[in-house]
Order: C-alpha cells, then sequence, then structure tokens
C-alpha cells in the first residue's frame, strides 16, 4: 500500500498523466481511500513539487505537467467524493483576480459536493466584481475564496468587503496555501480551512 502510495507520488511529480491515472485506479481497486491517496500521495507531490521550484531545482513546464498529471489522477476520485448527501446548502466559489492556480479550489468543490452541498464554481482569475454580481445572482449560503499566491490573496479582504456591502452578514470562507487562520481573522473572512476536507466540515458548521 505504502508502495502505491509513492508510486503515485513520483508519477505525479515526474508530470506522467498516464501512469497518474492507471495508479491511481489501481489504488482504488486494491481498496485505498480516496481521502488517503489525496492527502498521503497526490498532495505530498505537489508540495514536493513547489518545493523544487523554490529551490529553482524545477521549473514552469514541470509544475504544468505536475499539475495535469493531478487533475487527471483527482477525475477518479471525483464520482467517489462527490457521491455524498444531498441538501446541505449552496456555495459559490472561486480563486480570486490574478490568480489561475485551480487544483486547491477544484478539490473544495468536490469535498463540498460530496458534504451535500449544490456548488456554484465561478472559475479562476475573478475580480471583485464578478463575486459580487455572482452574490447578487445566486445568494449562496457560503461564499469561497481561494487564493496561493501571496500577492493575490490580498483580493479576498477586497472581496470580502464589497460582498458586506450588500450583505453584512454574508458567510464568508478562505483558503490557499499561503492563507492561514490568523490571517482569515485579520481580513474579516467568517471562516477557513487549511484543505478540502476540513473545508466541507467547516461548511457544515459555519451554516447550523
Ligand atoms: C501547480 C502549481 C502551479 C500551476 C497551477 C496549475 C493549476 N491548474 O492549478 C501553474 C504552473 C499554472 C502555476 C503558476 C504559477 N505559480 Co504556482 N504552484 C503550483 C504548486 C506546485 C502546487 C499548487 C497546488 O495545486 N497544490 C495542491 C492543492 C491541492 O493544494 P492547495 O492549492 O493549497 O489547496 C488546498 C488548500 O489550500 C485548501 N484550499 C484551497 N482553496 C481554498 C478555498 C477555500 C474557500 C477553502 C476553505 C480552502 C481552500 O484546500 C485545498 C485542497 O486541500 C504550488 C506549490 C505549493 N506547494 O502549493 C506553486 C506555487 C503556489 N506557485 C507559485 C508561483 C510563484 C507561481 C507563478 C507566479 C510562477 C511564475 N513565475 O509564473 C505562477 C502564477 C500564475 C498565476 N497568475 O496564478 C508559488 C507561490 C509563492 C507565493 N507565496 O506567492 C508556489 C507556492 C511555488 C513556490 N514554492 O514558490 N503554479
Amino acid at each position: 500500500m505504502e508502495e502505491m502510495l509513492l508510486l503515485i507520488r513520483d508519477a505525479i511529480t515526474a508530470g506522467d498523466e498516464d501512469a497518474a491515472k492507471k495508479l491511481v485506479g489501481e489504488a482504488l481497486k486494491a481498496g485505498l481511500e480516496p481521502r488517503n491517496i489525496m492527502e498521503r500521495a497526490m498532495m505530498p507531490a505537489m508540495e514536493d513539487i513547489g518545493e523544487r521550484f523554490s529551490r529553482n531545482e524545477a521549473f514552469i513546464p514541470e509544475l504544468i505537467v505536475a499539475a495535469a498529471a493531478m487533475q487527471e489522477g483527482m477525475q477518479l476520485l471525483k464520482p467517489l467524493l462527490t457521491a455524498g448527501e444531498k441538501g446541505s446548502g449552496k456555495v459559490v466559489l472561486g480563486t480570486v483576480y490574478g490568480d489561475i492556480h485551480s487544483i486547491g479550489k477544484n478539490l473544495v468543490r468536490m469535498c463540498m459536493e460530496g458534504a451535500g452541498f449544490e456548488v456554484i464554481d465561478l472559475g479562476e482569475d475573478l475580480k471583485t466584481e464578478v463575486f459580487v454580481e455572482a452574490y447578487k445572482e445566486y445568494s449562496p449560503d457560503i461564499l469561497g475564496l481561494s487564493a496561493l499566491l501571496s500577492s493575490t490573496m490580498q483580493r479576498m479582504k477586497e472581496v470580502i468587503d464589497a460582498v458586506r456591502v450588500i450583505d453584512p452578514s454574508a458567510l464568508i470562507m478562505v483558503g490557499g496555501a499561503p492563507v492561514t487562520s490568523d490571517y482569515a481573522i485579520e481580513i474579516g473572512a467568517s471562516g477557513y480551512a487549511s484543505n478540502a476536507f476540513e473545508a466541507a466540515m467547516n461548511a457544515k458548521e459555519l451554516i447550523v
């Protein structure tokens, strides 16, 4: 089992989409839990490649192929993660302006759907006005903002302030690698989570 997780991790870091898909399929057949595969093989792979990138040992093309291999593996987990109960509430989700990182946000969507939320995924690189318009249009129970860059995470405060003008009690959750719970409190967010599974749990707690 441990070896299988290591192979998945290596396939993703190497950006081998076919191997990633095949190995995730095999791991599921062997009875490994989707959450285990995600937390112990796929996410560590992205951390590895990110660290190598920081040390100038990996470059953008490697990040791109690793991300593609990760998405390929996620496709197999999606039906399992999203096959949950229904009727928890409505979530509007998106990545803030200037930020095109989508993997974490997509994972949050899957886990929230698995927890029974209807999720409207607005996509990535969204201007503050897009969040405000979507909030008016969908009246979600929760608005979720994702940011992966220390430069773009500051946009989250801008979105929170703009949405609170139209709804002072709006429930807004924030997340993404550079975001901390202290930062979430500082910018006035209603909730935070460091991973997608926790995001779904915290979302449920927020709306009870
Ligand atoms: C893959 C990747 C890319 C891919 C993205 C592909 C895609 N479709 O997403 C590409 C190649 C496009 C990319 C580009 C860039 N990247 Co990049 N990238 C990464 C990498 C390696 C992995 C990110 C990832 O997918 N992680 C896996 C997911 C599962 O984790 P996650 O995103 O953190 O999400 C989890 C939680 O944070 C949380 N969460 C996320 N969102 C939300 C939202 C809510 C509401 C909640 C509650 C929770 C939550 O739940 C998620 C699931 O568990 C990271 C390194 C790293 N360790 O993060 C660098 C990293 C984020 N990138 C970085 C940089 C610098 C860039 C570039 C500027 C590089 C460049 N010079 O062009 C560009 C910027 C592009 C842009 N404008 O956005 C830096 C950021 C440094 C910083 N602090 O600002 C990092 C940290 C790499 C590094 N170590 O230097 N990148």
